[in-house]
């Protein structure tokens, strides 16, 4: 592989060492009754990604490099969730209560699941993380170290909150990321342009961006 056509320059691909990350591509974001729409947000943006997103995990499967799946969501017993967490804002449903889809970010509950879609195939990890970013009281870390990956292709939502901020925490731990620009989405467009515009910025201070189709592209002469 020569590398992924990217801004704000090549992406130095190194394809034993680069897996997939599809960050919380769940009920709860995507559809309504979910912690997105009870929020205010207008979800239907979350679905027009799924088909880049699953284009990208099927080039990464065909390949056989690692696919990596996170899910935001809390234990039943809300013991991972801090009450700042719960409190914050004026949600008409807060995390932990009864909604359409089940309890809202609940491990276990239909609304929390991976969109269907999307669904992790057997063997690829899974993790559940309480927090926006996916290193923070995860086994994360340990599961890239294990396999030997120091790079992660980045796809999911929302491209500001919890896609950022674990692009941010993998960044300070030395991987070195690539977001993918259509496999990611936010309720607000203008924060995905600016998330895009920030991570690249500086010499990719924080990361690389870059279509799709490039992606698939390189990946498919892995
Ligand atoms: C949010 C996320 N937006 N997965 N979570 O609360 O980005």
């Amino acid at each position: 592989m020569a590398g992924i056509k990217a801004e704000p320059f090549t992406f130095p691909a190194r394809p034993r060492e680069l897996a997939l990350i599809v960050i919380d591509m769940q009920r709860d974001f995507a559809e309504p009754g979910g912690f997105g729409a009870s929020l205010g947000n207008d979800v239907s943006r979350i679905a027009r990604i799924v088909p880049d997103v699953k284009r990208l995990i099927e080039s990464f499967r065909a390949a056989g490099l690692p696919v990596i799946h996170t899910m935001e969501c809390h234990r039943p017993d809300l013991s991972d969730l801090p009450l700042s967490k719960r409190n914050r804002g004026n949600p008409s449903l807060r995390i932990g209560d009864e909604g359409p889809m089940g309890r809202i970010l609940i491990s276990g509950e239909p609304g929390t699941a991976i969109l269907p879609e999307l669904a992790p195939a057997d063997g690829e990890v899974v993790i559940e993380k309480p927090g926006k970013g996916a290193f923070y009281a995860t086994e994360l870390g340990d599961v890239l170290k294990k396999k030997g990956i120091t790079q992660l292709v980045f796809a999911g939502v929302t491209t500001e909150v919890c896609v950022q901020t674990t692009m941010r925490e993998a960044n300070d731990r030395g991987y070195e990321c690539l977001l993918a620009e259509e496999a990611t989405e936010s309720y607000f467009p203008e924060f995905k342009a600016a998330a895009i515009a920030m991570i690249r910025a500086q010499g990719a201070i924080v990361g690389w961006t870059a279509d799709v189709d490039d992606i698939l592209e390189a990946i498919a002469h892995a």
